[in-house]
């Protein structure tokens, strides 16, 4: 059992108006008591209150900080121990100077998530829940956020836990055949087998269509903006970055080097990636960035090819053109505030006209139906609904597949008739990856490695 109490910052350190510390143990209430003069002793205080006054020295009786001090008793707190969260002046100094006394109590400083770990640990959520705590935190759109809230609240676990249950039933009928040959009905016990494999095979290929979503959702879609010199690639992303990140000038060449920036369109979050124009060139600096343009082109998930609709088709992009056909992308022929010089059937040689946008960025003509197209790409209609359970964890992800896999290693066994003391192995094989996820077998290794994900404080 956890004995210890912890302590760490759980603000972000730097200017603030406050910042609150949080003590989480079985004895923190008794050891921030000495430090804490108020009107009120802290042990003797109702759960879920708050109360004024000021942290001391204990030795000197020296006033170190004006505080307020909340109270919340175990189990009903965020580790299920008894918490106390002190609230000071915001700033490094106040906030150093209660840490430095926290720790000369019993307390020590807490290692990052440790105290989602405990929460973990003491059972008041899972494995699964406890990443979810991490998302939250990362996400950067109101949709990977929502998703993250779903999954906190355990929308995951209970699937897999439904699931789980399914093949705990599906193993005792196995077992009680194994024990009980007599009643031997063999192929009635492969046809449930089957059954039971294929229900349970269903619900996690769902689980995992959700799965590029959810990723998308989490970490944005890696779009690389792409194209020759001057074509205004730059100025496309400072108007969908509603911002002047990147230099724009008139000269071919200004770009030397890839910009990124993080911006949502319609809830999707893209990273957007500015490039150097894709041309041959003799100066060493514009090669490098030529060669960074065709890594982020390799790279990208989603790629608009800008052209400059006031000039003829170039050979380098008919070269780019042939080079990113099949993959996701969106050809812009920008500046159609001027003349038209392009040969838009060349184009139609190798996208469909719904990829295709016409826009100027200089009058903001089309912006709107590049992100429609954009949208789109990525979400259709159905999934715009929040009732799906979207699976975005990589290691999730993992232990699904190989559940299926295990699953369908014992359908196909049950199939050949193989004897259902082997089949058995494979389906119990596909309850622990599932349990994995939610942390039923999960070993010390693993914890270690998820929980020094987190932040300090968390
Ligand atoms: N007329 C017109 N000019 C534009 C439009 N979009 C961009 N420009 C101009 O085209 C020039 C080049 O724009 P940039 O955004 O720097 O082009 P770029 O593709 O980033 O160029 P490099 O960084 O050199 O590869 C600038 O003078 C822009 O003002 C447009 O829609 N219409
Ligand atoms: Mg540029």
């Amino acid at each position: 059992m956890i004995s210890d109490s912890i302590a760490a910052i759980a603000t972000a350190v730097g200017e603030a108006g406050i910042a609150v510390i949080r003590v989480s143990g079985p004895d923190s209430i008794v050891e921030v008591e000495p430090i804490f003069k108020s009107r009120i002793k802290l042990t003797e205080a109702e759960s879920h209150t708050v109360h004024y006054g000021h942290i001391i020295d204990p030795r000197s009786g020296e006033e170190i900080e004006e505080v307020l001090v909340t109270v919340m008793k175990g189990p009903r707190s965020f580790t299920t121990e008894n918490v106390v969260e002190i609230s000071s002046h915001g700033g490094v100094i106040a906030v150093t100077r209660v840490m430095k006394l926290l720790l000369q109590q019993q307390i020590r400083l807490a290692e990052p998530g440790e105290f989602t770990k405990r929460a973990y640990l003491n059972g008041r959520i899972d494995l699964s829940q406890a990443e979810a705590v991490i998302d939250l935190i990362r996400s950067k759109s109101d949709r990977a956020f929502g998703i993250a809230l779903k999954q906190v609240k355990g929308d995951l676990s209970s699937k897999i836990t439904a699931q789980r249950h399914t093949l705990v039933e599906t193993m005792a009928h196995i077992e009680v055949n194994i024990d009980y040959p007599e009643h031997d009905v063999e192929s009635l016990t492969s046809t449930f087998i089957k059954d039971k494999c294929s229900e349970v095979m269903e619900q996690i290929t769902n689980l995992l269509k959700t799965a590029e979503e959810g990723k998308i959702l989490r970490e944005g879609i890696t779009t690389a903006i792409v194209g020759r010199p001057n074509v205004g690639k730059s100025s496309l992303l400072n108007t969908l970055a509603h911002d002047n990140k990147a230099i724009v000038t008139d000269i071919p060449g200004t770009t030397r080097d890839v910009i990124e920036q993080f911006i949502t369109i319609n809830n999707i979050p893209l990273k957007l990636l500015d490039t150097a124009g894709i041309r041959e060139t003799l100066d060493v600096v514009e090669k490098i960035g030529v060669e960074r343009s065709r890594d982020a082109v390799n790279e990208a998930d989603l790629i608009l090819l800008v052209l400059d609709a006031s000039q003829p088709l170039h050979m380098d992009e008919l070269e780019l053109m042939e080079q990113i056909r099949g993959r996701q992308s969106i050809v812009i022929m920008n500046k159609m505030d001027l003349p038209s010089m392009i040969d838009i059937d060349v184009i139609k040689r190798y996208f469909a006209p719904e990829s295709i946008v016409s826009m100027s960025v200089k009058t903001q003509e089309g912006i709107d139906a590049l992100e429609e197209s954009i949208s789109r790409l990525f979400f259709s209609g159905q999934l715009e609904s929040n009732d799906l359970t979207y699976v975005s964890n990589v290691r999730h992800i993992a232990l699904l597949n190989k559940a299926k896999q295990s699953l369908q290693d014992a359908y196909d066994a049950a199939e050949q008739l193989i004897p259902i003391d082997m089949i058995q192995i494979d389906v119990r094989l596909a309850w622990e990856q599932l349990g994995e996820i939610i942390g039923d077998t999960a070993g010390d290794s693993l914890l270690d490695q998820i929980f020094s994900q987190f932040c300090l404080g968390k």
